[in-house]
């Protein structure tokens, strides 16, 4: 063959050329959350957070930062996480209130001592990249790199200007810890930089970020109102039937729709199943909603049937809350339950640190299910009564707070974009294009020689026939 590897490489260079822009493309749209708060007694200015939905790009993390270090004391402790996203400051932290099973004691502690600090719940990737720089700028002093573990001999002078970059050091993954164990562990460690500094009377502003986002959310940017489900934004025809409402007649405090509604019970080895989709949505609906309730933090939808998979009376009960999280500085709703009744007896299903958005928001998920990698979780394990239930719940919305009029808010979907499922699509389609661009570059290279034999030796004479 005429084709050397030596001229392959340029298409292979090509190839993982493109690879990298799409790996990098395919995360700008990923933001991380920017925590600043000063020492205790010593008020920030006052700065208005962005708009629900906004991701601060890094010239308005600029302006926050010059107005906000314009005041502070001059100390400045940047806290650097591997990788963190506002979903962990609702997912491990603690509801307002109660810090007992909270994954960050120390840094919430710290927030609610510092009289204003500045929650940037998202934060573009380019903006934390820019932080360091910035901060660097504004000080006018080169950043110092600290150690966890050389802590104790930190000795500071308030009255020289320091920039001390704390990188944090657990990371979660490689199966070594849990999110949570490396965020509490990073938290403790949050907490033994601030003791020094108080023990030391040093005042000082700190910021508590990530290079990276722990898990890919969606890009809010485009703004909240013109993105998400527009189909059931808004009563357009297209929708197939409204939302359900309650209450019926007045404007709505919870809102529900869905595809379908599965509910299995397991009787005699045998499943049965019964979608209540169309008996709760549509045009000839057969539910009741009584004991259904709502108030500012606690919602209650009940839905009510009759004689649904042999049992006279059954019901499906979602609980929802919703709370203020400190560090994330915002309200967040979560579906806390979902209840089955039949006959006077029940199973319970948690669902409430997987199911959650932000109070203004709506819920929606492909799937809500009590079945493998599940979003609920039988409230009991050791409950055999739950292991013969199977929910499952498609293309599913909920928000049962905020509601203002018969249309849902802007989604928060469980899903990112960049599910691991579309990454091995978007890889695999790239080593096939890589495969046939290396096969397309061999055929475009083939040759006919036009000699069969060594070039410096005597031409071959093809005898001709008479
Ligand atoms: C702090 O720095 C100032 C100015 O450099 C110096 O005068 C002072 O002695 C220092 N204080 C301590 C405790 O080192
Ligand atoms: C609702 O369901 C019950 C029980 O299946 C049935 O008896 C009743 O007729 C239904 N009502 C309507 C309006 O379909
Ligand atoms: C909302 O309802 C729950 C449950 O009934 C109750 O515990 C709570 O006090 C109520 N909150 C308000 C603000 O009414
Ligand atoms: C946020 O939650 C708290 C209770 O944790 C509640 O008092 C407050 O009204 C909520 N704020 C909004 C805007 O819903
Ligand atoms: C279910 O939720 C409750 C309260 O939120 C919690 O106490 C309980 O541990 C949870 N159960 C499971 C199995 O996660
Ligand atoms: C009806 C209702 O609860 N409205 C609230 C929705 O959220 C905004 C922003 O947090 C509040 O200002 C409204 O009062």
């Amino acid at each position: 063959m005429a084709v050397s590897w030596v001229s392959a490489a340029p298409a292979i260079m090509v190839f993982l050329l493109f690879l990298s822009t799409i790996l990098s493309t395919g995360s700008c749209g990923d933001q991380v959350p920017l925590v600043l708060w000063s020492s205790e007694g010593y008020p920030l200015p006052r700065q208005s957070p962005p708009p629900a939905g906004s991701v601060v790009s890094a010239a308005q993390l600029d302006s926050y930062l010059s107005s906000a270090l314009s005041a502070a004391p001059q100390n400045t402790l940047l806290f650097l996480q591997d990788e963190l996203s506002v979903d962990d400051f609702t997912v491990f932290g603690g509801v307002f209130g109660n810090k007992q099973d909270s994954a960050f004691p120390h840094l919430e502690s710290a927030l609610q001592a510092s009289s204003s600090p500045l929650v940037l719940p998202a934060l573009s990737w380019g903006g934390s990249s820019a932080i360091l720089p910035l901060l660097q700028q504004h000080l006018g002093t080169p950043p110092l790199y600290l150690d966890p573990t050389s802590l104790a001999q930190l000795r500071l002078n308030a009255s020289v200007p320091t920039l001390l970059v704390i990188h944090l050091p657990y990371k979660a993954g490689s199966g070594l810890m849990s999110p949570r164990d490396a965020l509490s562990g990073n938290d403790v460690v949050i907490g033994q930089v601030l003791d020094i500094m108080k023990a030391q009377d040093v005042l000082y502003t700190a910021i508590y970020t990530a290079l990276k986002p722990s898990r890919v959310v969606q890009d809010l940017s485009e703004g909240v109102q013109s993105i998400g489900r527009t189909l059931l934004q808004a009563p357009v025809p297209v929708d197939p039937y409204p939302p359900l409402q309650f209450p019926k007649n007045a404007t709505p405090c919870i809102l529900l729709w869905a595809e379908s509604l599965l509910v299995s019970v397991q009787r005699d080895n045998k499943w049965e199943t019964v979608d209540l989709g169309p008996l709760t949505f549509g045009t000839s609906p057969n539910v009741t909603l009584t004991n259904t309730m709502c108030n500012t933090t606690k919602t209650r939808l009940v839905l009510n049937y009759q004689d649904i998979l042999q049992f006279k009376a059954f019901s499906l009960t979602f609980s929802m809350s919703q709370g203020f999280y400190p560090v994330s500085a915002r309200n967040w709703s979560t579906l806390d339950f979902v209840e089955v009744e039949y006959d006077g007896l029940s199973v319970v299903f948690n669902g409430s640190r997987n199911i959650y958005a932000p109070v203004e928001y709506s819920y929606h998920c492909q799937s809500v299910t009590n079945i493998r990698d599940a979003l609920l979780v039988p409230f009991n394990p050791k409950d055999i009564a739950a292991s013969q239930w199977m929910l499952s719940f498609s293309d599913f919305q909920i928000q049962g707070f905020n509601v203002t009029k018969l249309a849902f808010s802007y989604a928060n979907d469980c899903a990112g974009f960049f599910t691991p499922g579309i990454w091995m699509g978007l890889l695999t389609s790239l080593l096939m294009l890589l495969i046939l661009t290396y096969g397309l570059h061999m055929i475009t290279q083939l040759r006919t020689m036009d000699r069969f034999d060594d070039p410096k030796g005597p031409a071959i004479s093809v005898p001709q026939n008479e």
